[in-house]
């Protein structure tokens, strides 16, 4: 089993982070609780990529938080993390031959097809949504919803974090559904505060878990 945990899952956008930035607001947010940090810039190319990562990597260096590069598998490979691909980026298969058996390797899944097609000896974790309309990604696909999300984990054969439109709120239903846990952008990014951002949802996660059904804030 590859360490990963993907209760809280923390995807950057370069634009929703200013002024403080992707780096500490990654910090406060891995201080507040966020296990997996995402870096999604599809606009930094593979050099802003690995500079920027080279950054994370550095801020996040003795926490155990994970670092994942989304859809540039030389810019991962450079800074030796883990790739996330989505359905119009490259084939599992290739993504996975590029990275070696030991990366981690996630895949974005929004439909039942796509679903049906995910490969656990290629994949390590899916990444379901948008679960709500979001403005963080404009043109996204139909939302899910909690059903079509517990639908969709139920399909994949790899553990499953949730993502599009997710609050703290939303923690009861998303664990509900199977999806091991959350992955934001909006929830963490921008906000007053990225460490009492994520220590909410966070501690929502952990009273779910000790049967304690969370209330919303
Ligand atoms: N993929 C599906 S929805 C989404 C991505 C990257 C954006 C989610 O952003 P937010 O602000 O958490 O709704
Ligand atoms: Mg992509």
């Amino acid at each position: 089993m590859k360490p990963f945990d993907l209760s809280l899952y923390l995807v950057l956008d370069e634009a929703l982070c200013r002024p403080r930035g992707m780096a500490e607001t990654a910090r406060a947010a891995v201080a507040g609780g966020a296990t997996m940090v995402q870096l999604r810039d599809k606009h930094a190319g593979t050099a802003g990529l690995i500079s920027a990562g080279r950054e994370l990597q550095a801020t996040l260096a003795g926490s155990r938080a994970v670092l994942i590069i989304n859809d540039d598998p030389e810019a991962a490979r450079a800074l030796g993390v883990g790739l996330h691909i989505g359905q119009q980026d490259m084939q599992p298969r290739e993504a996975r031959a590029r990275m070696g058996p030991d990366a981690i390797l996630g895949l974005s899944v929004e439909t039942e097809a796509a679903a049906r097609r995910v490969d656990a000896s290629l994949v390590d974790y899916v990444g379901i949504g948008p679960v709500f309309p979001t403005s963080t990604k404009p043109g996204h696909m139909p939302p899910t919803g909690i059903e079509g999300l517990a639908r969709l984990v139920a399909l994949c054969p790899v553990p499953a974090v949730a993502i599009g439109g997710l609050k703290a709120g939303h923690v009861g239903a998303v664990l509900q559904s199977g999806a091991q846990g959350l992955a934001v952008v909006s929830a963490i990014c921008g906000t007053a505060s990225p460490e009492a951002a994520a220590r909410q949802i966070a501690a929502m996660i952990a009273a779910w878990r000790a049967g304690n059904v969370p209330t919303p804030a």
